[in-house]
């Protein structure tokens, strides 16, 4: 049996805020106790994790004085230094407060606007203290519920201002991030600005400095809107843009249910490992989920190692599933090579000449079963652990 264990190596990191969650819901109140973020560092650091992710009202609450910062922004040093866990990745919360209620950088308030900027930097700043290198946007309230305001166009412009200004501050400090955008198509707004992991890509190539840009797809949130996670990922990855990954799992159609990695929709979760395992992803594997409202802290900690637990099994899976003789044959045979055929599709005005008159097997091609079935039932099987 493979070693489930996981190590740093793994580059798994959860976020303050996830097994921090103490289970407030729309409906309810909190179910679990708050954990002091030194606490969590430790926890996550026995259990194997490589990081641990924040925004900046995570660890100092935005009403905090000087010497509380400080007190909470050493202690928390301390513990990560102690416990050997780094901080990959830094965000701002740009949702909370209720001054962005109507959107931060798409606020239709200019003040507004200036003041997420100002507290954007200020968590730049604290990110960068602390070492991260990646920083996420995640425009949790920049939507609408009524487009009756008639900022659409606005909207995406006021967007980028702040970004290129955010990129210009980083470069200007000399911090060196680099930045990825989080898609969701709603929850908390009705409908929120650059929904999809494709919207988003659009976006960035808009950006002065659009090569410090890139996506951070969340499983939940393309779930969501009923689209097909892998799909999203492998589009990030062939424009050389999967900065980040945030891991949960999610029922179609659904509220943003940040559900455990693998509890719900093993198959496509088991594609995605393996697209991030064979396209040679290197950043941070993070669990952007949390314990079920029902559960206690001992719960908490279960789901966590489950996360990882459950990734680590799909990995080996998905090695399992590169040396299986019968599935290897099968997919070669899935894949039909014709070298002639194939230079025919590079442009050359004799190409086109000559495919325009090439001479095609049409029902020959038609008739031709692939065998997916098989292929699927395969993939199934190994899953099932029958293989
Ligand atoms: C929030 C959201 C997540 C984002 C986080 C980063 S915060 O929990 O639901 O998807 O990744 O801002
Ligand atoms: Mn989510
Ligand atoms: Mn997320």
């Amino acid at each position: 049996m493979t070693d489930l264990t996981p190590t740093p190596a793994d580059k798994f990191t959860f976020g303050l805020w996830t097994v921090g969650n103490a289970g407030r819901d729309p409906f309810g109140e909190p179910t679990r106790k708050p954990m002091t973020a030194p606490y969590v560092v430790q926890k996550l650091a026995a259990l194997g994790a490589y990081g641990i992710n924040l925004h900046d009202d995570d660890l100092v609450p935005v009403t905090a004085s000087a010497s509380e910062r400080s007190r909470l922004v050493g202690d928390f040093k301390q513990a990560l230094s102690d416990h050997g866990l780094k901080v990959p990745m830094a965000t701002t919360n740009l949702f909370g407060d209720p001054a962005f209620k109507d959107g931060a950088f798409t606020s239709a308030d200019a003040r507004v606007r200036a003041y997420a900027l100002q507290k954007t930097m200020l968590s730049m700043d604290l990110g960068h203290e602390l070492g991260a290198e990646l920083y996420v946007f995640w425009g949790g309230r920049e939507g609408t519920e009524v487009d009756a305001g008639g900022k659409l166009l606005d909207s995406l412009k006021w967007f980028r201002d702040s970004l290129n200004f955010l990129a210009d501050y980083s470069e200007s400090q000399g911090y060196g991030y680099r930045f990825a955008l989080e898609p969701k198509p709603n929850e908390p707004r009705g409908d929120m600005f650059l929904p999809t992991v494709g919207s988003a890509l659009g976006f960035i190539a808009t950006l002065d400095r659009h090569g410090l840009f890139g996506v951070n797809p969340e499983f939940a949130h393309e779930t969501m809107s009923g689209l097909n996670f892998a799909h999203a990922v492998a589009q990030a990855i062939d424009a050389g843009k999967l900065f980040h990954v945030d891991l949960n799992d999610q029922k179609p159609g659904r509220f943003d249910q940040d559900l455990r990695f693998g509890a719900e929709t093993l198959k496509t979760v088991f594609f995605l490992v393996q697209l991030l395992e064979q396209s040679g992803y290197t950043g941070s594997k993070h669990f952007d989920a949390h314990a079920l409202r029902t559960e206690d802290e001992e719960g908490v900690w279960a789901f966590a190692r489950g996360c990882m637990r459950t990734y680590l099994m799909l990995r080996e899976k998905v090695r399992q599933f590169e040396t299986d003789t019968e599935m290897q044959a099968a997919l070669a045979a899935y894949r039909v090579e014709d070298p002639a055929m194939q230079a025919l599709t590079s442009f050359t005005p004799g190409n086109a000449a000559t495919l325009k008159g090439q001479a095609f097997d049409r029902e020959g091609l038609g008739a031709r079963g692939p065998g997916l079935e098989h292929i699927d039932q395969l993939t199934v099987d190994l899953l099932l652990g029958m293989r």
